[in-house]
């Protein structure tokens, strides 16, 4: 029986706190949410931080804290984002892997999102690329569009697989500007991966994420779910935090035959050591 990696991403840089008062944005929220989501089924999460005004920062302080606390407090994989959010310097995503994760997240293009533009250029990613291999970062190769996918296996012809040498890519459907988030959306980009990827998940923003869920589940995937990618349970009911998104996912895989993995089996999943 083939599991399911699920992946949380609880924070993201796009919801605002105001509007959204149980999206974890200070370091003890984010770490209570991340063992209540290891509890529900997660093995990884995907990790944005706030400042002490709930914006998005790269700060680097910062996100060795939270390393450090998430190593501390649960045993799940830690991913950052090197995304952060429109408005970051290219170079600050580039420090945000002198924090050590044991992942980051690496956008193999630039994509419109909505009103801005979400700059992924190609020096940048490979620039990002070469330096998740001098540090032995895992990277997940986030795509929004067909076209990453392409750019995503340049990368890999060009500078050889990843740390760890598994190749793990996650789609990111329904941002406006990118693949809308439905199956057949889907379906296109599974069928454009190069043959050196090992593994993929996808997610769908907003109304998309349970399409998307399915979709993926039924042909093989794993999942991503998330208050960054969508903060209702059900049209008109918010969530009341990430753990009832990871329980919800885990249970469907449960019943797909597809159980949620392990952090054991997730590491080993995208080449990280035991
Ligand atoms: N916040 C988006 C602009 C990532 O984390 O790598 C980018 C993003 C992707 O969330
Ligand atoms: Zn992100």
């Amino acid at each position: 029986m083939s599991r399911t990696l699920i992946t949380v991403a609880p924070t993201g840089a796009e919801i605002d706190k105001a509007g959204c008062p149980q999206l974890p944005t200070t370091l003890d929220e984010l770490v209570a949410e991340a063992r209540a989501c290891e509890a529900a089924g997660a093995a990884m999460i995907h990790v944005h931080i706030r400042d002490e005004e709930h914006r998005p920062t790269l700060d680097l302080g910062r996100l060795r804290e939270t390393v450090a606390a998430l190593r501390e407090s649960t045993a799940l994989i830690v991913q950052l984002s090197t995304g952060g959010s429109v408005h970051d310097p290219l170079d600050a995503r580039l420090a945000v892997l002198e924090a050590e994760p044991d992942s980051c997240s690496l956008t193999c293009g630039t994509v419109n999102f909505g009103d801005d533009v979400f700059s992924n250029p190609w020096p940048f990613m490979a620039e990002l690329y070469r330096r998740t291999q001098f540090a032995g970062v895992v990277p997940e190769f986030e795509l929004f569009d067909l076209g990453q996918v392409t750019s995503m296996a340049r990368l890999l012809d060009e500078f050889g697989p990843p740390a760890g040498g598994r190749v793990h890519a996650d789609f990111v459907l329904g941002v406006p500007g990118g693949l809308p988030a439905t199956g057949p959306a889907l379906v296109a980009g599974i069928q454009a991966l190069p043959a050196g990827v090992t593994s993929w998940s996808a997610t769908g923003i907003g109304r998309g994420h349970l399409p998307v869920l399915a979709a993926s589940l039924a042909m093989g995937g794993h999942l991503r779910v998330g208050m960054e990618d969508n903060t209702f349970y059900a049209p008109r009911r918010p969530v009341t935090g990430n753990a009832e998104l990871v329980a919800r996912a885990a249970a469907l895989a449960s019943t797909l035959q597809r159980p949620a993995m392990s952090v054991v089996e997730a590491r080993e999943l995208i080449g990280l050591p035991a």
